[in-house]
């Protein structure tokens, strides 16, 4: 059953409700409405997600003590250029935001060599990040085997499958966003000369994810918005024990367009900091995207042309953060 969060008044006064799964409820019904909220939203909330709350609260408190250093440190993590501390700066084209962060590969390896800049205790931060790779990797795999059943397409496993490979190409970000003050002072840690303009507001910027699926959790405070298909923002109530889930562009092609990636953006908050973490699922690099076969009849012919994940990425890395990066791959 989709459990209709409070109703929010947007400015044309229409009224949305994010949608909010209940993971605990019986299968056929669940996969409707999965499929349901992937086609109306690109997004929604599960809970009863089973994912243990230690597994929560280890990775929180490593993001917290990280973030807490001092700048020289954090800087030892970085550039994020690809991996690694990144503040300001989004992507190589020069997008910014009022953030700072730290992006990680999901491979073991990586995290283990790169939680050497990062942390004092590598091997307890480490810990913390794989063993949240693995809840959030688990969750996605149980959603892609969802939709693939709702949609009726013959291997329920064609979409996890993509996932699960070890030489998947799935991230984890973890965003902190320091309180700003809209006129531009603001916390003592923060460069205030840099937020003399009215984009103070923006912590992160609209688009949509490239990957499949976006697992995304915070701490209890608001900034997340969507938009809806029509282009109304709406703002997510924060929920630190639940998880959110958002298309990506991938899935949109993958479901030749039935689902859309969802646009979304985070905006400051003036006295409180906010920490999001969200695990990017992606498959290995060389892999194809195309629809899926169940997606494309001769009424509905393909309007992807097929593309490596790499091609993707490249693609995606030569545009801005907000630009539309399906279009080139579209047909005709
Ligand atoms: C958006 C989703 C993920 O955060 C991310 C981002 C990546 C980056 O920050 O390096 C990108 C952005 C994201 C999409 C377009 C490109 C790449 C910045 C940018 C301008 C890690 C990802 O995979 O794509």
């Amino acid at each position: 059953m989709v459990v209709p969060s409070p109703m929010i008044r947007t400015k044309k006064t229409k009224a949305v409700g994010i949608p909010t799964i209940d993971v605990s409820m019986e299968r056929s019904e669940l996969r409707e409405q999965v499929v349901k909220a992937c086609e109306e939203y690109g997004f929604f909330k599960l809970v009863n997600h089973g994912v243990p709350k230690e597994v929560i609260s280890r990775i929180e408190e490593e993001g917290n003590e990280f973030f807490a250093k001092p700048t020289l440190e954090k800087r030892q993590a970085g550039p994020a250029t690809p991996f690694g501390y990144g503040s300001r700066n989004i992507g190589p084209n020069g997008d910014m935001g009022n953030l700072e962060y730290l992006l990680l590969h999901t491979n073991p390896v990586s995290i283990s060599e790169r939680s050497k800049t990062i942390s004092n205790d590598p091997t307890k931060f480490s810990s913390a990040v794989i063993d949240y790779i693995e809840a959030a990797k688990e969750l996605v795999c149980e959603i892609l085997e969802l939709v693939a059943e709702g949609l009726w397409v013959p291997d329920k496993f064609s979409l996890s499958k993509l996932i699960r490979d070890v030489q998947g190409d799935s991230l984890l970000r973890i965003n902190h966003y320091p309180p700003v003050n809209q006129k531009g002072g603001n916390n003592k840690n923060w460069d205030p000369s840099k937020n003399e303009n009215s984009k103070n507001s923006i912590g992160f910027g609209e688009h949509s994810d490239p990957q499949i699926l976006t697992i995304l959790r915070s701490n209890n405070v608001g900034g997340l918005q969507i938009s809806t298909h029509d282009g109304l923002w709406i703002p997510v109530p924060p929920d630190p024990n639940e998880f959110f889930v958002m298309v990506g562009d991938a899935l949109q092609v993958l479901t030749n367009g039935r689902f859309k990636s969802v646009r979304h953006r985070a905006l400051t908050n003036t006295t409180k900091t906010r920490m999001s973490m969200m695990y990017f699922a992606a498959p290995p690099l060389n892999w194809w995207i195309a629809p899926l076969p169940k997606m494309v009849t001769a009424q509905n012919p393909s309007e992807y042309k097929p593309f490596t994940w790499a091609q993707y990425k490249q693609a995606a890395y030569s545009l801005r953060l907000g630009d539309s990066r399906l279009d080139l791959f579209k047909v005709q």
